[in-house]
């Protein structure tokens, strides 16, 4: 039963435009009348207009005529209009909603008693008829009209311009955005919440004022969001010049929402999740999400509001580079080198496995089926990379300058990532033509790499390229990328070399890499050297190079770009585990690791910044140690286990040492309360937090019984709490069960924090979670139309490996109903959760792919899937 899909190739402009819509929300307590008006301009003559809709029709109108059922046909969800007039006519569309009863969350929906929208990509089909395609932008004034007592609150996008009380206990708003924008940025909101008010002067002397919406329970933590805000703007207005363009910013929090946050035109939507927070309940890692999520919607207006995108196809146009955005934001407030470590972490556990997968697709993918299902780690995280090579390759002042260009060609269009890289090459005079090939070609790019002196004073470095084939492409073009370099010398000091015919001496480069072989002469070397490569993670790829151990711990402990160091690191974890898996198969004792652990000896002594300890104190996460087929889940769980508890083991008095260092450095910091957030501390506690699990592994009974005993005084945040618990929440002791429970009683009127209980539960190793995540679904907290409670509960379980994987295929199973219970209520959540669970198929050993074959064969031959589901599930069983 294949899905029709959309082809980029297939973009044609609208044959209608609307520069005006006007629209009337009449909200009553079981249903929504919604009216809406059309300015229309016909663009090729007479026609049929054509608009998407679901909502029940009631009733429209051409010019004030009342259509009868002869002029118009609805069918597949599209309202055809026969022979719409030639002229520029006015078009209106009746249309009855029931918010109460939609559970996907799209569209207009109901959550708490108040009603929210979410439309994009295409949720405003579910509001009313309409094109509902980015390209067609529109000025929108929109009027609601609710119970007064119910609905106090009654916002939609822009500025307030009437509102009023109306007869029978109602009353009504006015609100009108005088910036056109595209159907997927509408949005309303009406209901019963409290606002927290303040005020942001912009650069040009505006006072904008800046409004946070929650229930009235949640106000107190209200205070690090808008304050998050502020910084944000601020930072807009500095590092890019951009200067928000409405009087009035606001933020709606709810908590039955699908996603992370939602940028609509001056009247963001978020999940609760990341504007909430309060040293208490939220962790030091929340405060950061709340941060840069709130950064990367205000980021928004001008990369994807102000200028959008011409079709969906275009979608890393406004999110790659509006997450490069947030992660500049972020580098720029706090530990630039460390974050770097986490990005690139984050895409190499999550990104790469998809760039390899069923579902593989370039920065801009040429066909979808549910566009829903391409909001993914390679249009965002990518997509990123992608804006931060044009960034590498030019300089912040030519990504400047092309940034400019951009905004003057094209505020207030709708357009291409075509349009983004001409404004780059243009301001700049450069060709980047064939850097194209980046948003058309999907794969991780492999550059295996090798160096050796030439004998005439010169290092030479040989470089390959290939990228391999995905499930759409097989022959692949070689690509444009920054290969940043640097050389060590036997003793970690910095080597010289120069350019040919550059004369400068340098320590470090950026090579341009163009071909698929190419080799690049570093001159003025004399000595031994090791490469120091894709320093700063220039380029989003694989990086083969063929180091002794012993260069890696050179690398490991002098290499003065922290990326690299790390990489070394990580590479030497990688070596480690592989090892233990091949001696745990052949029933053999586990190696040693002498040139791993003595570089850790060296790294856990060293006075460098805590979090980047923890960076290099952490192994890689289990998928990234996954081959590209034959992956046995169990063996390399158990190979990379082993390898964290000998660390343990063996660094058991430094770590205690340095968990020591972290307590007092964390209780001294010259700051007003040391348990609150601050990015300082923050670091401090995070190595404090990987300190507490390698305590842990190395002496559970006895840190169980300290932890037990001294949780209260040790709970001094949620940091804390999270910590502790995340270290014992392996431990099979029925003090484990207690701190749990105590922790969920103690947070049972927080949402959020049973969110991270959830996750506890699901997310141990212990022989019985599958039963305790059973009994976890029957908890009065769990709601199976909650996104939030899904992923912690389903979704922490199927990244637990050691059980999602077992043997007997029932965590496959039991997974699969998931998705199918989840896919009725709410088709993204079951849709992300399947895409996240199972996309590994085809690549595990032969006994577990049949298994969850099987499942997914048995979810596939059920009718009632949704299209979101069914595309994820129909591309893994294809491969
Ligand atoms: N643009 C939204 C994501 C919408 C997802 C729709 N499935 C949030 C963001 O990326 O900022
Ligand atoms: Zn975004």
């Amino acid at each position: 039963m294949s899905q029709t899909a959309k082809y980029l190739k297939d973009y044609r402009a609208p044959d209608y435009r609307i520069p005006e819509i006007r629209l009337r929300f009449d909200i009553h307590h079981d249903h929504t009348l919604v009216t809406a008006e059309y300015a229309v301009e016909p663009q090729s003559g007479a026609g049929d207009l054509r608009l998407h809709g679901s909502a029940e029709l009631v009733g429209l109108m051409v010019n004030g005529r009342m259509l009868p059922e002869t002029e118009y046909r609805l069918e597949n969800e599209m309202l055809v209009v026969h022979r719409a007039p030639a002229q520029p006519f006015t078009f209106s569309v009746q249309t009855k909603l029931f918010p109460h009863q939609n559970t996907t969350l799209m569209g207009l929906y109901q959550s708490g008693g108040n009603l929210y929208t979410q439309c994009e990509p295409e949720g405003f089909r579910k509001i009313t008829f309409h094109p509902d395609r980015p390209d067609v932008m529109s000025v929108y004034t929109t009027e609601i009209h609710a119970d007064k007592a119910r609905f106090p609150v009654l916002l939609a996008n822009g500025n307030r311009i009437d509102g009023g009380d109306l007869p029978e206990g109602r009353h009504f708003a006015v609100w009108h955005d005088p910036f056109a924008k595209p159907s997927y940025l509408f949005a309303l909101v009406a209901g019963d919440l409290a606002c927290t008010r303040d005020r942001f002067t912009a650069a040009d002397g505006r006072e904008i004022a800046l409004e946070f919406y929650t229930r009235a329970e949640d106000q107190s933590q209200v205070g690090f969001a808008i304050e998050s805000l502020k910084h944000a703007m601020r930072w807009d207005e500095t590092r890019f010049g951009l200067v928000y363009d409405l009087d009035i910013y606001m933020v709606v929090a709810v908590g039955d929402f699908n996603m992370g946050a939602m940028e609509n035109k001056g009247l963001n939507i978020f999940n609760t999740k990341y504007v909430l927070a309060d040293a208490r309940t939220a962790t030091d890692d929340d405060f950061d999400g709340v941060e840069s999520v709130i950064a990367h919607e205000y980021f928004h207006n001008w990369t994807g509001n102000r200028v959008t995108c011409r079709d969906w196809f275009q979608l890393s146009l406004k999110e790659g580079l509006t997450v490069f955005r947030d992660q500049e934001f972020s580098a720029d407030r706090s530990s630039r080198a460390v974050r770097r470590i986490r990005n690139t972490a984050l895409l190499r556990r999550h990104q790469f496995p998809e760039d390899a997968g069923p579902m593989a697709h370039p920065v801009r993918p040429a066909s979808y089926v549910e566009m829903n299902n391409f909001y993914t780690m390679t249009v965002y995280e990518k997509g990123a990379e992608v804006v931060r090579m044009y960034h590498t390759l030019l300089g912040e002042e030519g990504f400047q300058k092309g940034m400019k260009l951009y905004f003057q060609r094209h505020d207030g269009q709708a357009v291409t990532c075509d349009d983004f890289r001409a404004a780059m090459a243009d301001a700049n005079g450069i060709d980047l033509a064939q850097f194209a090939l980046w948003y058309s070609q999907a794969g991780t790019p492999v550059l295996d790499v090798s160096g050796s002196l030439n004998g005439q004073g010169a290092y030479v470095l040989r470089i390959k390229q290939s990228i391999p084939p995905t499930p759409d492409m097989h022959d692949k073009q070689p690509m444009m990328m920054p290969v940043k370099i640097g050389l060590l010398d036997d003793t970690g000091a910095a080597v010289a070399f120069s350019l040919p015919n550059s004369g400068e001496s340098v320590t470090e480069a950026v090579l341009l890499l163009t071909e698929s072989e190419q080799e690049f002469v570093l001159e003025g070397v004399n000595v031994n050297v090791t490469p120091s490569l894709l320093r700063g993670f220039s380029a989003p790829v694989r990086l083969n190079f063929p180091y002794s151990d012993a260069q890696l711990a050179l690398l490991l402990a002098h290499d003065s770009d922290p990326f690299a160091r790390w990489e070394a690191g990580q590479t030497l974890f990688r070596r480690a585990v592989a090892a233990n898996e091949q001696a745990l198969t052949r029933q053999q004792d586990l190696p040693a690791h002498d040139a791993l652990f003595d570089a850790l000896a060296h790294v856990i002594r060293a006075e460098i910044d805590p979090a980047l300890k923890a960076e290099l104190l952490t192994v890689p996460a289990e998928e990234e140690l996954w081959g590209s087929e034959n992956i046995h889940p169990l063996n390399v769980h158990h190979a990379r286990e082993a390898l964290l508890n000998a660390l343990a083991v063996r660094f058991q008095d430094d770590i205690l040492a340095v968990n020591l260092q972290a307590k007092s450095a964390e209780e001294n910091a010259a700051v007003p309360n040391p348990y609150d957030y601050y990015p300082e501390q923050a670091e401090w506690r995070t190595l404090r937090n990987v300190c507490r699990s390698l305590l842990l592994r190395a002496n559970p009974q006895e840190q169980m019984e300290y932890v037990f005993e001294h949780y209260d005084e040790m709970a001094k945040n949620m940091t804390h709490e999270w910590g502790l618990l995340a270290a014992v929440n392996h431990v099979d002791d029925p003090r484990r069960d207690a701190l749990l429970a105590r922790f969920a009683e103690k947070f049972g009127e927080h949402a959020l924090v049973l969110d991270k209980y959830f996750a506890l539960i699901a997310g141990s190793r212990r022989d019985d979670t599958p039963a305790q995540v059973q009994a976890a679904l029957q908890h009065p907290a769990f709601a199976p139309t909650n996104p939030n409670k899904v992923r912690a509960l389903i979704g922490t379980f199927a990244r637990n490996n050691r059980h999602f994987h077992a043997e007997n295929g029932a965590g496959y199973r039991f997974v699969a109903e998931k998705v199918r219970e989840t896919d009725a209520l709410n088709p993204q959540t079951a849709a992300v959760l399947a895409r996240t669970a199972f996309s590994v198929c085809q690549r595990l050993e032969p006994q577990r792919r049949a298994l969850m074959t099987a499942e997914l064969q048995q979810l596939a031959a059920w009718d009632a899937l949704s299209k979101d589901t069914r595309e994820i599930v129909e591309k893994i069983l294809a491969g």
